[in-house]
């Protein structure tokens, strides 16, 4: 199907630059990359070149390889991928042939623009050096990066891993300071921060977080779209050592004036799952903040179809909202004692600005603590300790919040501002109404839509909110560096004070951005979805 590649120029895989031969490529070409390969190949499938990296210090790509072409990979150990500079539209593809297995030591993208990486290995205990400060970086110059169906981690079994290993030995995941990146389908495991997101535009989609010490996800750039992303499993306290307070979700904006002086624009959250601990036995564990955001503002915020499942105060917390939704949400404790019962909270930002204009309906949380301007709470359920087992199928470890068909979630909501689909992509409603939660009980003939392409909200309380207005959010700090000082909200209700802090750079330009831009984003969702999942393990990577 694929037809053959173009002539190949050799490489010179001995250091030496390529000859100054620039492909016109009218039509995209293909090369392959085998580690086991003997040296001097000229890339073609019969004749690969060894390794990624010597590719790249070859001077390859954008020479032989152009904008639009493939690059294959076979299995093997191809050191680290360090692109700089380029811009390629079509993007450049580099990816795991059928069938293979490449191993990558890290991958840096810098400067540079129009890249997919899909179906490596990537960790650094695959090379010489051990450690790495994060696994994969796109740095604040680099745009349209797609990362994808790719593992990462810092190593394969963290069993045996004690606070130190945890602290200072975790690599972080993933860093987005570049601007419309794409990082789905990947699996992230036993890391320090997982995905961190400080460029606008980002679609971080149906990835998977296991086992980290600091937070799952952050999201500080404009625009985001988080959706259909797993996190579970947080390790070290601070009485390990850990002087991070780690989140599942957590974003803060920076303006003019530091931390909690901006505003983050327009960033979704849907259908992801936040699990404090799965095994109520886990080793080294620690309370996670949910989705946990201290510092606005937050504008035009969408908060839909995700399920907490916590062991703190804080389940799904704003401080500083205006012109956004918290619909139809599950927010419950791992267990019956204290820190928790987690609730979903809107109130003031630290500098007093009031929240206002938020919608908080159709949820179902272990406690609620509202207030604000134009704050509209109705169709919550508060669950109790007593309740919760007649409205999830386990709410237990391993849980599993799925309703039970005589849950008195169901047919209760609002179907004003709801989500069209739920947590599973199932079409919301099922039967006489929408139910309450991240899920809608369905028959089991039912089966999820092909769903990323969701429904398309309008963003506001009044549906008029929507991200505009200027970008107070570029620049912040990075993820995985120990940079960041931590907000620290051990405490119950009243002990909330807590700050981001962090290094802050300058702030990038300014992206003023509508919401049919927004829409578009979410657009990108439709290619890949998961595949309809009951339980929360979620199970294997979903094709
Ligand atoms: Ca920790
Ligand atoms: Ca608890
Ligand atoms: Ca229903």
């Amino acid at each position: 199907m694929r037809r053959p590649s173009s002539p190949l120029f050799a490489l010179v895989l001995a250091g030496c630059a390529l000859p100054p031969l620039v492909a016109t490529n009218a039509n995209a070409s293909e090369f392959f990359v085998d580690p086991a390969a003997a040296a001097g190949g000229d890339g073609s499938s019969a004749s690969p070149w060894q390794t990624l990296e010597q590719v790249v210090s070859a001077g390859a790509f954008g020479t032989t390889i152009q904008a639009g072409d493939t690059v294959w990979l076979r299995s093997g150990y191809h050191g680290a991928f360090v692109i700089k500079n380029g811009d390629y539209t079509p993007p450049i593809t580099v990816a795991a042939a059928a069938g293979q297995t490449p191993t990558l030591g890290r991958v840096s993208f810098s400067a540079t623009k129009g890249w997919v990486l899909a179906g490596a290995s990537i960790s650094p205990s695959y090379g010489a050096t051990s450690t790495v400060d994060t696994l994969v970086t796109i740095d604040t110059s680099s745009a349209r990066v797609t990362v994808k169906d790719c593992e990462i981690f810092s190593v394969k079994d963290a069993s045996a891993w004690g606070a130190t290993e945890w602290i200072n030995s975790a690599s972080s995941g993933i860093s987005v300071r570049g601007a419309g990146v794409t990082i789905a389908n990947n699996d992230i495991t036993n890391v320090r921060f997982g995905i961190g997101v400080d460029g606008a535009d980002a679609l971080i989609d149906n990835n998977r977080v296991v086992n980290f010490s600091a937070d799952g996800l952050r999201g500080l750039g404009d625009n985001g779209v988080f959706q259909y992303n797993l996190v579970k499993n947080v390790y070290v306290s601070g009485d390990d050592g850990d002087d991070n307070h780690d989140d599942g979700f957590q974003s803060w904006s920076v303006g003019v004036d530091g931390v909690g002086t901006g505003v983050v624009h327009g960033v979704v959250l849907r259908g992801n799952v936040f699990i404090n601990r799965e095994d109520p036995n886990q080793k080294l564990t620690n309370s996670m903040q949910g989705i946990g955001c201290f510092d606005g503002m937050f504008d035009g915020w969408v908060v839909e179809n995700n399920v907490v499942i916590t062991d703190h105060w804080h389940g799904i917390s704003f401080y500083g909202m205006t012109n956004s939704r918290i619909v139809n949400n599950t927010v419950i404790d791992v267990n019956d004692t204290s820190p928790g019962p987690p609730w979903i909270m809107v109130t003031a930002n630290k500098d007093g600005t009031p929240s206002s204009n938020v919608i908080v309906r159709n949820n179902l949380a272990t406690d609620y603590d509202l207030s604000g301007t134009a704050i509209t709470d109705d169709h919550n359920t508060t669950l109790t300790g007593t309740t919760l087992a007649t409205f999830f199928v386990s709410p237990t470890a391993p849980f599993d919040l799925h309703l039970l068909p005589t849950a008195p979630a169901i047919d209760t909501g609002s179907a004003d501002q709801a989500p069209l689909l739920d947590a599973d992509g199932i079409s919301r409603p099922q039967g006489g109404g929408i139910d309450l939660g991240a899920y809608e009980w369905h028959e089991p003939a039912v089966v999820a839509v092909d769903g990323g392409t969701t429904p398309a909200g309008t963003g506001g309380a009044s549906g008029a909110g929507g991200a505009t207005g200027p970008s107070g959010a570029g620049g912040t700090p990075a993820t995985g560096g120990s940079t960041t000082t931590n907000d620290s909200n051990a405490g119950g209700k009243s002990g909330c004070a807590c700050t981001t802090g962090g290094t802050t750079s300058t702030p990038g330009p300014s992206v003023l951005l509508g919401f049919g831009f927004l829409l578009a984003i979410r657009a990108r969702g439709t290619s890949r979805r998961r595949a309809s999942c009951r339980g929360l393990g979620l199970g294997p990577r979903a094709g």
